[in-house]
């Protein structure tokens, strides 16, 4: 698939995938929403892809929200419509198989911010912004923002931000536990990349597993979730990475995994 929006360059396992559209603070329309669906289907598919960073171009915006020129003018039924592309590509992004990071570089706003919310850990610039200013605009967050944020950060903290539509800066969203980790900015992709290799040194079958019981596991009662992860745990035990990690564990050296 040919991107105009997107940017994207994969080294060594690592796919960094970069929102670029700087004329418009890379907010998402409806193209760039189809690129990123495309995008994300491709490198989940793609066996070179180990671990995904998403961010956006430029210093100023991740992704300043979902594209309010383009959304001003449609109907009830084009609106659903676009919410629901967002609610596929968010979604896309949570089932991939492969963990993704969020490198936020700065604005972090409405859909933006639930870009980063469906990713499965975000790195902060310390000059990142976040917040969910949709009521402003006379509209409620369309790309699950209500939810993902709320299950995130809570109801009360979740319910500040929906109703005032306040942004916050990347420590006061370090604080609420919206992102794991402020860095400087020009830091932000190193960093990104760092915790990406980590992961990629881990065996990957049960990186994709823990990925996959915790996703499904928090739509579950405990009891159910911890069933579930029972039986992923005894599914890890059918690879020939559980073989080999405990087998070099054993024998004081450092696992040579095969992702199977
Ligand atoms: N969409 C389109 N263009 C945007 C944009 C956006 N979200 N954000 C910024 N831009 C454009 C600006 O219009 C400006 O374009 P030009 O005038 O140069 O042509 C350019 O980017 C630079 O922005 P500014 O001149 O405004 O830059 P400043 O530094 O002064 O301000 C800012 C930066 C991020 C504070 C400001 O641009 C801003 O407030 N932007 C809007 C942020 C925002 O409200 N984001 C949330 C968008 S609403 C739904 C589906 C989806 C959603 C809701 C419902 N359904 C279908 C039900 C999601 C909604 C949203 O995400």
């Amino acid at each position: 698939m040919k991107f105009e929006n997107l940017l994207i360059e994969t080294v060594e396992g690592i796919a960094v995938v970069t929102v670029n559209r700087p004329q418009a603070l890379n907010a998402l329309n409806q193209q760039t929403l189809v690129e990123l669906q495309g995008a994300f289907a491709d490198l989940s598919n793609n066996e070179a892809v180990q671990v995904i960073i998403l961010t956006g171009s430029g210093e100023k915006a991740f992704v300043a929200g979902a594209d309010i020129a383009a959304m001003q003018p449609l109907s009830a039924l084009d609106a659903r419509q676009f919410a629901k592309l967002g609610h596929e590509v968010m979604g896309a992004i949570e089932k991939s198989p492969k963990p993704v990071i969020a490198a936020v570089n700065g604005f972090a706003l409405g859909g933006g911010c639930e870009l980063a919310l469906a990713c499965d850990i975000r790195l902060a610039s310390e000059k990142a912004r976040f917040g969910q200013p949709e009521v402003n605009l006379g509209v409620i967050p369309g790309f699950g923002g209500t939810q993902r944020l709320a299950r995130l950060v809570g109801k009360g903290v979740a319910l500040e931000l929906l109703l005032t539509g306040d942004l916050i800066d990347a420590a006061e969203a370090y604080r609420i536990g919206l992102v794991n980790k402020v860095v400087p900015q020009a830091e932000l992709l190193e960093a990104a990349k760092k915790m990406a290799a980590r992961i990629l040194s881990k065996g990957p079958c049960a990186v994709k597993l823990a990925k996959e019981a915790v996703r499904n596991g928090l739509e579950m009662d405990l009891d159910k979730a911890n069933q579930y992860e029972a039986d992923l745990f005894g599914l890890c035990f059918a690879s020939s990475d559980q073989k080999e990690g405990m087998q070099a564990f054993l024998e004081k050296r450092t696992p040579r995994f095969q992702g199977n």
